[in-house]
């Protein structure tokens, strides 16, 4: 969608460490047909590994290999037709690291492709370890949109996603029937604290009651939980119409609380949901299961 980049005698991916002089990124990526993003480099290497076991792959999935080794900006590990991608917390991390990866997908001459973010969130209302499919993104003040500065002006961007992957997505959900999957508005915000309404930061600049009332309107504006990346995600996917989808597990329930105090063990086996899920959708897509 960038007309400058035809004219560009080279294009270096600069945070994967990957350029087109460099690397014959047709012959790398050519092939990748399923996008898996998530925040932390740890979880996606160990997303990669599930992966190639689930996709019954030969060989051993000890030995995948970060492709960005160049950098630490982020992990990306290829697995089959399946890229998984770390994009670090908030939009600003993974905007860069989305425009990085469009280009690729794009010199890699790559078609049909699906992009998913699989991450963790605050729920609303709902159990601890519940799974939310993104219906809508919306900002702070739940509208669908995304409002970036470029050239020192407000552009706003739709955050629509695409409804029959969500749906697809929602149904591999209920066939697993360890935990609870949903489909409901994703509320996208810039900060963890009190962006987020909580109470818990090194600053707080608002009342018990009225954070209650803003979670309570957020539930009301179909908000079902929170993070910090699915706007920019939602919006970026949408101008390059790249089909999207956003699969987040609830940590904790705001009602609640602020503080993510749940055992380790059970936070990883909450982290391994949206991987479970998207796993099962791959595999339908590629005609495994
Ligand atoms: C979910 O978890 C992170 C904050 O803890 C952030 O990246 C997000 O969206
Ligand atoms: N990630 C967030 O952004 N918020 C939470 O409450 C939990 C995880």
């Amino acid at each position: 969608m960038n007309p400058h980049l035809a004219s560009m005698p080279e294009d270096f991916l600069y945070h994967f460490a990957l350029g087109t002089k460099t690397h014959d990124l047709q012959a790398m990526f050519g092939d990748v047909k399923f996008v898996c993003v998530g925040g932390s480099a740890n979880r996606m290497k160990a997303f990669g590994q599930f992966i190639h076991g689930e996709l019954g792959l030969n060989g051993d999935s000890s030995d995948i290999r970060d492709i960005c080794e160049g950098t630490d900006r982020y992990c990306m590990y290829k697995i089959g037709p399946v890229l998984s991608i770390s994009h670090g917390m908030g939009v600003p991390s993974i905007s860069i690291m989305l425009h990085e990866l469009i280009k690729l997908l794009h010199h890699a001459k790559c078609r049909d492709v699906i992009i998913i973010r699989m991450g963790t969130s605050g729920g609303i209302g709902l159990e601890p370890g519940t799974v939310v499919i993104t219906g809508t993104a919306v900002d702070s003040f739940f509208q669908p949109q995304f409002e970036q500065i470029i050239l020192g002006k407000v552009i706003t961007h739709s955050t629509e996603l695409d409804k029959d992957l969500a749906l697809l997505l929602l149904n591999c959900g209920q066939e697993i029937p360890d935990f609870q999957t949903i489909i409901g508005n994703t509320m996208c915000t810039h900060d963890f604290y009190e962006g987020q309404g909580r109470l818990d930061g090194a600053l707080c600049s608002f009342s018990n009651k009225e954070k209650q009332e803003y979670l309570k309107n957020a539930y009301e504006a179909g908000v079902r939980n929170i993070e910090m990346e699915s706007a920019v995600f939602a919006a970026m996917c949408h101008r390059c119409d790249l089909k999207a989808a956003v699969v987040c597990v609830t940590l904790l329930n705001r009602l609640d609380g602020d503080q993510i105090t749940t055992p380790h063990e059970v936070l990883v086996e909450y982290q391994m949901r949206p991987q479970k899920l998207v796993s099962r959708f791959m595999k339908q897509q590629l005609e495994l299961l």
